[in-house]
């Protein structure tokens, strides 16, 4: 069996990067001209590979290559092709790239599968662009609720609809169509720091942790920032901002895996000599245990509410996503250890703290996770990085996973 090859690990990354906006890091933001280019290249990549290539409603892109003997049977693998803004070059994209490589290296290797192999590049999965995440999974599995995403519009006002059909898009209406998988194995960057920590090659997920986020407006009273008294003011940056310290000091008592996040902070009208008077912001809360989650989010909105209420400020939460703590199937868990074993991959089994694509599979499909070291742990950053050799091993072990499983 031919190894993957590093520098054509570096060279499709590059390739996929240089798909994004101007600027830095990599934004390719969903239904833009650059996530466009990117699914209609990459559709052109996999047909090269004489696999079958096909777009379904919504813009998920499923790359396949039918098996000899159970054909209907198809294991797959796969992740999001949208990033959030000025992100890194791995997150979704090792998910995306990986699978092409592994699955190019299997039929150059061991020709065609006894299953069908199948690469998906979803359409979305950050909520970076509009307040919606996991819009191509979810739509695979026919959870995406049209009202849902109807009247919402990203930053510049663009509205969801309008950006879908304009790129060629459009509801799913007859149905999802490619949901029925005998397994999917994502290959994900870590996007911590516990595998360098532990100086592991591979990650094993066996879970992903649960999250909520929301958007929060607060409205008081723009006023003069020189004229009024501190006493007669309606401030809605110092609501907000007693509203945050109150909610992290009381995350880092409640300790590990919990964390919380206020990531936009967007004041209005955002000028030096002018009172606040309303302030959006968003709450991203997350916990591997379903209880614990509850209870923290549900004591964080009832704080927000008495702040607001103590300062004569309008509140108006707005809870935008509530995903559940998932766990992996264990079938999988297993058939990617026997496969670090075999490789000799000094492997680490471990719950994921960010969300992921698998999350929204685990319910219906068995569903299992492949880890690589982020360095320093940082992502959605520029700066996200791993090194090529580690890249090499996450692609090796998703490799030997899916021949495993369908050859
Ligand atoms: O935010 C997350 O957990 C993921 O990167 N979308
Ligand atoms: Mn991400
Ligand atoms: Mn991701």
């Amino acid at each position: 069996m031919v190894d993957i090859k590093p520098q054509e690990v570096d060279e499709v990354i590059d390739w996929l990067s240089n798909i994004s906006v101007e600027g830095p890091g990599v934004t390719r933001l969903l239904y833009s001209a650059q996530w466009i280019e990117a699914q209609n290249s990459l559709k052109e990549k996999f047909e090269e590979l004489g696999m079958k290539v096909e777009f379904d409603a919504v813009g998920n892109l499923f790359a396949t290559i039918e098996g000899t003997e159970e054909p209907e049977k198809i294991v797959a693998t796969g992740s999001h092709i949208d990033t959030v803004v000025e992100g890194g070059r791995f997150d979704g994209q090792l998910g995306v790239m990986g699978g092409y490589l592994a699955v190019k290296n299997l039929i150059e290797t061991k020709g065609k599968p006894k299953k069908s192999l199948q690469v998906i590049s979803m359409a979305e999965e950050e909520g970076s662009r509009f307040p919606y995440a996991f819009w191509g999974s979810k739509n695979i599995f026919g959870l995406a609720k049209r009202e849902e995403v109807e009247e919402i519009a990203d930053t510049e006002g663009i509205r969801f609809v309008d950006a879908m059909r304009e790129a060629g898009f459009d509801f799913l209406e007859d149905g999802p169509k490619h949901n029925e998988l005998e397994a999917f194995i994502e290959l994900h960057i870590e996007q911590g720091n516990f595998l360098e920590a532990e100086n592991k090659a591979v990650g094993v997920v066996n879970g992903i942790a649960g999250q909520k986020r929301y958007d929060v407006v607060l409205k008081g009273e723009a006023n003069h920032a020189g004229t009024t008294l501190m006493e007669y003011r309606k401030d809605t940056v110092e609501a907000m901002s007693r509203m945050i310290v109150n909610g992290i000091d009381k995350a880092k008592a409640e300790g590990d895996p919990l964390v919380l996040t206020f990531g936009r902070v967007d004041p209005i009208p955002n000028t030096v000599n002018v009172v606040p008077g309303e302030v959006s912001f968003s709450i991203d809360c997350r916990h591997t245990d379903q209880a614990a989650l509850n209870d923290f989010t549900e004591e964080l909105e009832n704080d927000m509410k008495q702040i607001a209420s103590d300062m004569g400020i309008e509140i108006d939460i707005n809870q935008w996503m509530d995903e559940a703590p998932t766990p992996m199937n264990d079938k999988i868990i297993h058939t990617i250890e026997e496969v670090c074993k075999e490789k000799e991959l000094d492997y680490k089994v471990m719950h994921s703290g960010a969300g992921h694509d698998a999350q929204i599979f685990a319910t219906y499909v068995p569903t299992g996770m492949i880890f690589v070291p982020s360095i320093k742990g940082i992502s959605h950053n520029p700066e996200e990085h791993t090194e090529t050799p580690d890249l090499v091993q996450g692609i090796e072990a998703l490799k030997s996973s899916l021949e495993k499983l369908a050859y």
